[in-house]
């Protein structure tokens, strides 16, 4: 049996650009049923496709598979814009059978509301520094490009995947600053709208965890962290991180009930490595150490 989540929300696929990980995130959904899918902005990114990306086959898959689930399982799929897809700005609100291409949302669950935005509101308002700022857009573009080398080396190597970027930013000092700046407004934020809650993305860092008893949830990136948040039918948030799924476990177990005669070769369990649950959060959601 596939996993059944209430909700799956990802965002900052980023489309369009050369670290987009469009494979692994349609791989990634592949693994779960979900009765919601909330696609929280920069997904395309439609800056760097004006600029010299290419509209690959891979980025076209991305979207059949999401059109998979709406038409196998009647998922609902929200798609909020980011500052990378503002083009939708001129077609928002839209609705289309299970489609909904929007702003933001209010989402209930557990009896808590949750405010879900991209989260850039803030970029001009709260500091100088936009978030990639800290090391420059340069720097982030090198960061990125060595990342790929350390993992293209992890890889041939027989390494699981590592965030370099992800661990050089835990590293920075303002980058540590900016993040629980950007964290500590956007929980202000959502109180100031009546909610329980804030669902975002928009700086790459996947996080769980309460600020001033306001549910703070980012749901990461699939350009570095390639992370999901997921909750359940019981209103339990977790964080999925793409490379602590035991895609191996989960084929030698198909190939098992398979040789054993049943019918369900087809379908897979998943169990995320690392599980937050909103009862106990957890600070530990830093990527892996450097192996
Ligand atoms: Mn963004």
């Amino acid at each position: 049996m596939k996993t059944h989540f209430k909700t799956i929300i990802v965002s900052d696929v980023h489309l369009g650009t050369k670290g987009s990980k469009a494979k692994e995130i349609a791989r990634f959904l592949k693994q779960y049923h979900c009765d919601n899918l909330i696609l929280n902005g920069d997904i395309i990114d439609g800056w760097q496709l004006k600029k010299s990306g290419a509209w690959k086959r891979k980025h076209t898959r991305f979207f059949n598979r999401i059109l998979k689930m709406i038409e196998n399982h009647n998922t609902q799929v929200f798609y909020l814009r980011g500052n990378h897809d503002d083009f939708l700005d001129q077609i928002l609100p839209l609705q289309i059978g299970n489609l909904s291409i929007q702003t933001d949302m209010i989402y209930e669950s557990r009896g808590k509301k949750y405010f879900i935005t991209h989260g850039d509101v803030f970029d001009s308002i709260t500091t100088n520094l936009r978030w990639i700022a800290y090391l420059g857009d340069m720097g982030y573009t090198f960061l990125l490009w060595l990342n790929r080398v350390v993992n293209h080396y992890r890889f041939k190597r027989g390494l699981p995947y590592f965030s370099l970027s992800q661990y050089i930013k835990g590293k920075v000092k303002s980058a540590v600053s900016y993040v629980d700046q950007y964290e500590t407004e956007l929980a202000k934020m959502a109180k100031a709208k009546g909610c329980n809650g804030i669902i975002c993305g928009h700086i790459h860092k996947a996080e769980n965890r309460l600020i001033d008893g306001v549910h703070y949830l980012n749901s990461g990136d699939w350009v570095e962290t390639m992370s999901a948040l997921a909750e359940d039918h019981e209103g339990n948030w977790q964080l999925i991180y793409y490379s602590e799924i035991n895609f191996k476990e989960i084929r030698d177990q198909e190939v098992g009930s398979f040789f054993s005669g049943k019918e369900e070769e087809n379908e897979s369990t998943i169990i995320p490595l690392r599980k937050v649950s909103f009862d106990s959060p957890k600070d530990d959601l830093n990527p892996p150490a450097f192996r």
